[in-house]
């Protein structure tokens, strides 16, 4: 009497199909891990690579500054700011507004600085669908180069208190 029946072995070679198979699985899964590093790399429009602490008070004194040097008018009491091409510009965020108003060039490159001075935020530019997240303490880097001219609206899109939905801040980009 045998103790184990070859039915109750659980391993069995591996069939042409069930092969075919677990091979199209195995190259997809490569394919997607690759494709992350390699679409940073080479995108148009790459998420920061740069990423910096600072403090509250310290991104308040660089953003003042950068407002009160650039400064062309106000909206609604939110300063408008038109900085030089290929400059460093800063974008403030706190409950619940995002200040100043950026005047951009299509076509320049600029290094955007975010921060948020008090809670999280979301940095959420409209329409088109740029998502990033705003955190006290840290100061984000992007380099960017707007292509298309127009108002672009800044959206918060993390919830940060009962004014959350107030707050909108404009990119303008000019031609
Ligand atoms: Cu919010």
């Amino acid at each position: 009497m045998s103790v184990v029946s070859p039915e109750r072995v659980w391993w069995k070679p591996l069939s042409r199909q069930e092969r075919l198979w677990v091979g199209i699985s195995l190259a997809w899964c490569v394919l997607l891990f690759v494709s992350l590093p390699l679409w940073h790399l080479i995108a148009p429009q790459n998420t920061p690579s740069e990423t910096y602490r600072t403090t509250a008070a310290q991104y308040a004194e660089l953003a003042n500054r950068f407002i009160k040097q650039y400064q062309t008018g106000t909206d609604k009491d939110i300063p408008i700011v038109r900085p030089p091409v290929g400059s460093d510009v800063y974008l403030v965020a706190r409950a619940w507004q995002w200040s100043p108003i950026l005047e951009l060039k299509k076509g320049q490159t600029y290094r955007l600085h975010l921060s948020s001075m008090d809670y999280s935020h979301g940095f959420s530019v409209q329409p088109i669908n740029m998502n990033f997240q705003v955190v006290p303490g840290y100061d984000y880097v992007l380099t960017i180069t707007p292509n298309q001219a127009g108002v672009y609206n800044v959206l918060c899109n993390e919830y940060c208190g009962i004014g959350h939905h107030l707050m909108s801040g404009k990119i303008v980009v000019k031609e």
